[in-house]
């Protein structure tokens, strides 16, 4: 028996994939992860490294979507949902199915655990479309990255969801020399980044450093 509310959830991607919507107007990312308690990991926040909303949304000027009817201005945009291949198979199996027809480009899948099966299950089920896979926990790498030949799953390190973002928009910026664009003034800044610490490294010497950089952090 399906709970009420993963039904009404199922149905809803179902009805959405009919509509045939224009690109333009359905996200082009799909982020799901196993539980919510992943979202730390997943989006960033409460004391972890900004994730893959972070890079979505400040780096790369994604919005996020969450009414499909209605799309977000933004050109470029992404969805989110918990899906967990465990508790609510059939939920993962609706979206996967479907996401191609409802427009999306790319996945975004993390779960944690030893058992983490939704990034690989994903990419089987919706496959053509690419999979990045999130490993929430170390001890999750293995079950995220372990995929029989013929049956690809992309992936990055543990936790790492803002490469995994980042990975998400190189696959876009093929079609959209927009998100080209986008990816490059984010690695330049990347580079100022480098650059400008070096020189106060150096030019200030460590102790000179730390009180400049460590000391205005307390
Ligand atoms: N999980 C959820 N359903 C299947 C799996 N493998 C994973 C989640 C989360 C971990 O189990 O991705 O990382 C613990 O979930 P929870 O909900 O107990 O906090």
């Amino acid at each position: 028996m399906t709970a009420d509310s993963v039904q009404s959830l199922i149905d809803q991607l179902h009805e959405e994939a009919a509509l045939d919507l224009p690109d333009a107007e359905t996200p082009e990312v799909g982020i799901v992860m196993g539980s919510d308690s992943d979202l730390p990991t997943m989006a960033g926040g409460k004391g972890k490294r900004p994730g893959a909303h972070a890079a979505l949304v400040e780096e790369l000027g994604f919005a996020e979507q969450t009414d499909y009817r209605d799309p977000p201005e933004a050109r470029f945009t992404f969805e989110t949902f918990v899906v967990s291949a465990h508790r609510t198979p059939e939920l993962m199996t609706a979206y996967a199915e479907t996401a191609e027809a409802r427009g999306l480009d790319v996945l975004i899948a993390g779960a944690g655990g030893k058992s983490a099966d939704l990034p690989n299950m994903t990419a089987s089920i919706a496959y053509p479309l690419p999979v990045i896979g999130v490993p929430v926990q170390e001890k999750s790498v293995d079950s995220v990255i372990g995929m029989p030949q013929g049956a690809p799953i992309t992936a990055v390190d543990a936790g790492k969801s803002f490469n995994a973002a980042l990975t998400a928009a190189q696959i876009l910026a093929r079609e959209h020399g927009q998100l080209r664009e986008r990816l490059v003034a984010y690695h330049q800044d990347l580079q100022e980044d480098v650059g400008e610490v070096s020189r106060d490294l150096h030019e200030l010497g460590t102790p000179g450093f730390k009180a400049a950089y460590w000391d205005s952090e307390t």
